[in-house]
């Protein structure tokens, strides 16, 4: 068994009896915790549901709790309150943004709109809510692709990640996307070296990339997905061991999900600090203080959840 150290036993400890506080307070609160696929182990421990931000919105509408804890990041836990305005929709740590989300203003985009006045606009979720008010139709990771192709307008104006926009026009080539030269500074931050390098170290394994990596990583790898499909395409492969290139939180789920596998992350460098900033403590502070609560102007909420709600009916065209 792996012998763990003073430190270690004293943080377990300390973890231990904050997850009991966090669990009286949520009961006291009549509230759920819904924790990202990028959360750190020990807030995914606590999850009374898991997932990318897509599931987690959804989830969000189905429950009866009053309080939606959301780990994860700003636009997350906005896209939560704009589906469900009649519940509070907290933000543990309000500094928990996304640098991608940040790439794109509302006034860029009427910009680019004037640019390009017959294209749609699909917004990836990771943007503002006053980014979606601006947009035709929202889009996950998971769901892309399917949301380009539904589109009756050629040309799509793509927000604001350009390596996944790349990847769109890669697999819907009767459209013309324009891309916005956004990007995830974690998922970019693995390079071609890095999957070679973890190629020749685990010559068994299966790489799977996210489609916010850079296009040459994209190339060698054998499976291009979200974190929703990474989770489907491990269970259904018969590999043994996978590189996994995208944040590192994914590890935790992958691995207790899949026992009998291994996962390998190709590079140390695929930590999202922004995720990485709600820590149990900063849980059972927000549960005791209900802070802080992530509101969303009500104009901008009745455009952004259009732009939200249309997506989720392709998705749900799908079955
Ligand atoms: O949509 C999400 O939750 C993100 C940021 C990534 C993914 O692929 O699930």
């Amino acid at each position: 068994m792996e012998q763990k150290n003073k430190g270690e036993l004293k943080d377990l400890k300390y973890n231990e009896m904050l997850k009991k506080k966090i669990e009286k307070l949520k009961k006291k609160r009549n509230a759920v915790i819904i924790v990202h696929n990028y959360q750190r182990d020990e807030v995914q421990e606590i999850a009374d549901i898991s997932g990318d931000s897509l599931a987690l919105s959804q989830a969000a509408v189905r429950t009866d709790s009053e309080v939606i804890v959301f780990c994860g990041v700003q636009f997350m836990a906005e896209s939560a309150s704009i589906l469900n305005p009649g519940k509070t929709v907290l933000l543990p740590v309000k500094e928990a943004g996304c640098p991608l989300a940040d790439m794109i203003t509302p006034e860029k985009l009427r910009l680019k709109k004037n640019e390009h006045p017959g294209a749609a606009v699909v917004c990836y979720v990771n943007s503002s809510a006053e980014v979606k008010a601006e947009s035709d139709i929202a889009c996950t990771s998971s769901n892309a692709i399917e949301v380009v192709r539904s589109l009756k307008e050629k040309q799509v104006i793509f927000v604001p990640d350009k390596n996944l926009g790349r990847y769109v026009q890669s697999q819907v080539p009767e459209k013309e996307i324009i891309l916005w030269e956004g990007f995830c500074p974690t998922h970019i931050r693995v390079q071609e070296e890095d999957i070679v390098r973890s190629k020749e170290a685990h010559p068994g394994a299966e790489v799977i990339a996210h489609p916010e990596c850079n296009p040459e990583v994209l190339a060698l790898s054998d499976h291009i997905c979200s974190t929703g499909g990474m989770f489907a395409y491990v269970k259904g492969s018969k590999s043994k061991e996978f590189i996994i290139s995208t944040e590192c939180g994914m590890l935790y789920k992958l691995q207790k999900d899949n026992p009998g596998k291994s996962f390998y992350l190709p590079t140390l460098k695929l930590v999202c600090a922004n995720m990485k900033l709600i820590t149990l403590g900063w849980v059972a502070h927000s549960l005791e203080n209900l802070v802080y609560e992530v509101k969303v102007s009500d104009d901008i909420r009745e455009k952004a959840r259009k732009t939200l709600e249309r997506m989720l009916a392709v998705t749900a065209r799908k079955g």
